[in-house]
């Protein structure tokens, strides 16, 4: 028996197949034995040598220290015990809330001094550049999870000062849920998988989601945004950013200037519709996170605008919300947006534990120049994220990892603790102290250290919340009453499918009886959708909804198109035999609009042109799925159509293309493939045909829409 565990060949042999012939020589000969630093040949060209931590060098990594061929390992061997010791401790948990999440690096330029405003120094000259980092993720899921789940997406700036780190803790939404920090557990623990079953996963479609939101009407505004399509963006790239809170600016004078914070994409918005998430998840479940890498990469660096409004105390106190109110945003009609720098991200990380993992936002992370409002949410979460980083990091030297320094000097009187490896040097670890020069260390400076703004503050405690925060429906309604048509089917859709998934129908009732206090219409639909037996009665609400605040359009999506290819891309499915002239004006004319491109065929290694010329593929036609594209074209030979029509992916690729309302080009000998896919070009604008090379450029402009929703009209709602 123990005979048959033997698999063949000596110790000596095993090690030879595991190894290349220059390491087993190297390791034979002792070369492999350096120090660090040093380098030795192998097939690759010089390589350093692998050390232990020690900086041992390592002669064999292939095999463990045994005590005999076929015997137990040795307790002795050290290089094993370090590598699996180190392994077995290389998770840390992940963030309790946007655990899953992707990041990137760049600088932030300011575009005028806004002296006159804040003494913030990354605002004094125009021209500063200040390095940035920032991390988009989504909220409910696990690290994971899929990146197109319906969820609010996270997007987190650390700007690198040189007065020290500001953190703009923000989201892609300008509301919260919730108005007070003590709910936050309730809303989290809700949102995510339920915790007796540990399911669903990245998802909100589900009994006690829809149980709090229900259950808590301050909720309703953010319920809108989040069965909106801004819930499911096309990439980061394309969505806008908020700091949601009210932030003070401080200026040289001590002068208080209110502020919200926005960043608006260069690229315009864009999303996907919901059927093409749900598909995307299963085709690319890195989507997002692969869009962002590719475009930094490809050094198509995508950018943002820090917006301000900026207001006084005499427009807090006559604007019809609190600005203290999370669950409130102000329509950037009543206080414009005013564009005050550039956001650019131009470099990936070089490692997603080291900087993306391991950065620690927080939202007490400001500048002198900049402070905080009395939202009790943001004081809240003031206290909260010390928390976690430490709880994630382990160490309160959290802050001396080099993704969390400052990039401007700084000189704490701050000792020891897990991992102390900056400690301050010299005699004085406290002050006063009666040391000078260098052995005195830092001392405080009232001229240059941060200024809280001396706002009066008083009053009875109270647990409570102010009358000022008790109108939880009329944003609400202004948010879906600023929507184009296209838009609140959506959101009708988003609710009807989300509700449709929550098992409890009292849950249902209740939250269309909220709906119908925002919008009568947008209720009913619901309620008819779900095919509720019972229409219930709306929702009683504390405060009378003002129905005539006026709609807002920068709050749309599909209002503020960009109109434009940049930065999208195109599936270009060929066979065999495609059009080398076209596709040569195709993938030209993509490259003049700023877009790219790739190309599907029916294996990975690619086809042969009609010029006889071999073209790689980028996907074979399994592996690249409309879904994952801004606009399709196919460009099949006769023969190609003809194999290529029996295909189930190629079927799929058209059939999802149109009814995910994409633009279409195709050549004539694809029509038979078009019409197995159900696909009807005949009267639909959105498909076009590409007779010949001339017209490509008219094709790529027309996907400057991006999609051609008039044919909703022929098929039902996505
Ligand atoms: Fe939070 C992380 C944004 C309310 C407590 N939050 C976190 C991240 C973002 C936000 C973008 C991820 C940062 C990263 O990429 O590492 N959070 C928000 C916004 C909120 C908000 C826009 C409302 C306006 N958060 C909020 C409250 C609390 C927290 C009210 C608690 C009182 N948030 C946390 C946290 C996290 C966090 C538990 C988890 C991971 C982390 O901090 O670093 O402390």
């Amino acid at each position: 028996m123990a005979k048959t565990g033997k698999r063949g060949g000596s110790p000596s042999s095993k090690t030879a197949q595991s190894r290349t012939p220059t390491q087993d020589r190297k390791a034979r000969n002792g070369l492999g034995q350096r120090g660090r630093g040093e380098t030795h040949q192998v097939a690759g060209g010089d390589v350093p040598v692998l050390t232990t931590q020690q900086g041992i060098p390592v002669a064999d990594d292939q095999n463990s220290l045994k005590i005999g061929a076929r015997g137990p390992t040795a307790l002795e061997d050290f290089h094993f015990r370090e590598k699996l010791f180190h392994f077995d401790h290389e998770r840390i948990p992940e963030r309790v809330v946007h655990a899953r999440g992707f990041g990137a690096h760049g600088f932030f330029e300011t575009y005028e001094s806004l002296s006159d405003i804040t003494r913030a120094h990354l605002f004094q000259r125009k021209g500063e550049r200040t390095p940035a980092f920032v991390r988009f993720s989504t909220v409910a899921g696990n690290k994971g999870s899929a990146d197109l789940a319906r969820d609010v997406r996270g997007f987190a700036v650390k700007l690198y000062t040189q007065e020290g780190n500001w953190d703009i803790v923000g989201n892609n939404i300008p509301v919260f849920f919730i108005q007070d920090a003590l709910k936050f557990p309730d809303i989290i623990h809700a949102a995510k998988d339920e915790p007796d079953r540990g399911f669903p996963q990245a998802q909100t479609a589900h009994d006690n989601f829809w149980d709090f939101i229900s259950l808590n009407p301050e909720t309703m505004h953010m319920a809108l945004w989040i069965m909106s399509d801004r819930t499911i963006p096309r990439s980061f790239r394309f969505m806008e950013g908020f700091g949601v809170h009210t932030f003070r600016l401080i200026n040289a004078e001590g002068k208080s200037t209110f502020v919200k914070f926005h960043w608006k994409p260069k690229l315009g918005m864009q999303s996907v519709v919901w059927n093409e998430a749900v598909k995307i998840n299963g085709a690319d479940p890195d989507f997002h996170r692969r869009d962002l890498w590719d475009a930094i990469q490809s050094g198509d660096f995508p950018e943002w605008e820090l917006g301000l409004q900026l207001f006084d105390e005499a427009f807090a106190d006559r604007f019809a919300f609190d600005v203290l109110d999370a669950t409130k945003l102000i329509p950037e009609e009543d206080i414009p947006i005013r564009r005050v720098g550039r956001l650019v991200l131009d470099r990936c990380v070089d490692n997603f534990f080291a900087e993306t993992e391991q950065v620690a936002f927080c939202t007490q992370n400001i500048v002198p120049g900049i402070d905080f409002s009395n939202d009790p949410l943001l004081q809240g979460r003031n206290f909260s994220y010390l928390d976690t980083q430490l709880k994630r990091l382990g160490s309160p030297n959290f802050t001396f990892l080099p993704i969390n320094a400052p990039k401007c000097p700084f000189h704490t009187l701050q000792q020891d603790g897990h991992m102390a490896f900056v400690n301050p040097k010299g005699r004085a670890n406290y002050e006063p102290n009666s040391w000078g020069g260098a052995q005195g260390g830092p001392r405080e400076s009232p001229e240059r250290g941060f200024p809280s703004y001396p706002e009066e503050a008083a009053g009875h405690k109270q647990r409570g919340r102010s009358e000022t925060f008790a109108d939880h429906y009329s944003q609400a309604r202004q948010f879906y009453v600023s929507q184009t048509p296209i838009e609140q089917g959506h959101i009708a859709s988003a609710f009807t499918f989300e509700l449709s998934k929550v098992e409890t129908i009292a849950i249902r009732a209740r939250m269309v009886a909220h709906l119908l206090t925002v919008d009568e219409a947008l209720g009913t639909t619901v309620a008819q959708g779900l095919r509720l037996k019972e229409i219930p009665q709306a929702a009683q609400p504390a405060k009378p909804v003002e129905t005539s605040l006026a709609p807002s359009p920068a709050l749309s999506i599909l209002g503020n198109g960009p109109r434009s290819l940049k930065g999208r891309r195109m599936g270009i499915l060929v066979s065999d035999g495609v059009d080398a002239k076209l596709l040569k004006a195709l993938t030209d004319a993509l490259a003049q609009e700023g877009a790219t491109f790739r190309l599907v065929a029916p294996m990975v290694g690619g086809v042969e042109a009609s010029d006889g010329r071999w073209v790689d593929a980028h996907e074979k036609i399994d592996g690249g799925p409309s879904v994952l594209f801004d606009a399709v074209a196919v460009l099949v030979s006769d023969d190609g159509a003809t194999s290529l029509m029996s295909e189930p992916a190629v079927r799929d690729f058209l059939a999802d293309a149109y009814a995910h309302l994409k633009f279409i080009g195709y050549v004539s000998s694809a029509l038979p493939v078009l019409d197995k896919a159900g696909v009807r070009a005949a009267g639909d604008g959105g498909i076009i045909e590409l007779g010949n090379a001339k017209n490509a450029a008219p094709f790529v402009q027309a996907c400057r829409a991006l999609r051609y929703w008039e044919r909703l009209k022929t098929i039902k709602n996505p």
